[in-house]
């Protein structure tokens, strides 16, 4: 017999719809210590959502081994100081587990960084990114609308938010002229 999917993705909105979706909101209050200027941090509202991560309620839980989530985060546009928003970043807990990010809407970077080795990738609408399965990697919004990227990682992979400064050794800042410069952590 056919069956329809619980979850639809809606190419207007760039959301998921449907019954099963789980939804995180990342607020300025959960990225402490994350930016470089912390009087702008401290500035902020910390009630203020700064991204948004929806994904398919498999009924898989999180350690399980051969599965996948889908999901999508959706990270608004600004800067902290001339930092643009980012999202927190993390390693998988269980090391060597790749992950695909595959960009839908608005302009970004996605970071990726192994053994202190920087890699910055442009992400557009439609760019597909393959992250390494040892590499820390974090969302980056360049642009002056909301980035939205799909992403596709394994059930086992688990989340390890090591500390800002020892996952990502560089960081982008917005110029004078409003384009993306990267600058080492001091
Ligand atoms: C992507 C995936 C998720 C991740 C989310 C937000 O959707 O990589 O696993 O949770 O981005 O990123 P972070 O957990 O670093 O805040
Ligand atoms: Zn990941």
């Amino acid at each position: 017999m056919f069956k329809q999917s619980n979850v639809t993705y809606n190419g207007e909105t760039f959301k998921l719809e449907g019954s099963g979706i789980q939804k995180k909101e990342t607020r300025a209050k959960d990225l402490a210590g994350y930016f470089s200027d912390s009087t702008a941090y401290q500035a902020l509202d910390p009630e203020t959502v700064m991204y948004q991560v929806e994904f398919q309620d498999n009924g898989l839980a999180e350690g399980t081994a051969g599965g996948l989530y889908f999901g999508i985060t959706h990270l608004y546009p600004g800067v902290v100081g001339e930092e643009y928003y980012l999202t927190k970043g993390h390693f998988h807990a269980k090391r060597n587990t790749g992950e695909y990010y595959f960009g839908l809407q608005g302009q970004g970077l996605l970071m990726m960084t192994e053994n202190g080795e920087t890699i910055l990738e442009k992400v557009v609408p439609g760019s597909v990114h393959y992250i390494p399965g040892n590499a820390a990697h974090r969302l980056i919004n360049t642009g002056a609308e909301m980035l939205s990227v799909s992403a596709c990682w394994q059930t086992e992979s688990g989340h390890d938010y090591a500390p800002p400064e020892e996952m990502f050794p560089q960081r982008v800042f917005r110029d004078e002229v409003g384009k993306p410069i990267i600058k080492n952590n001091s």
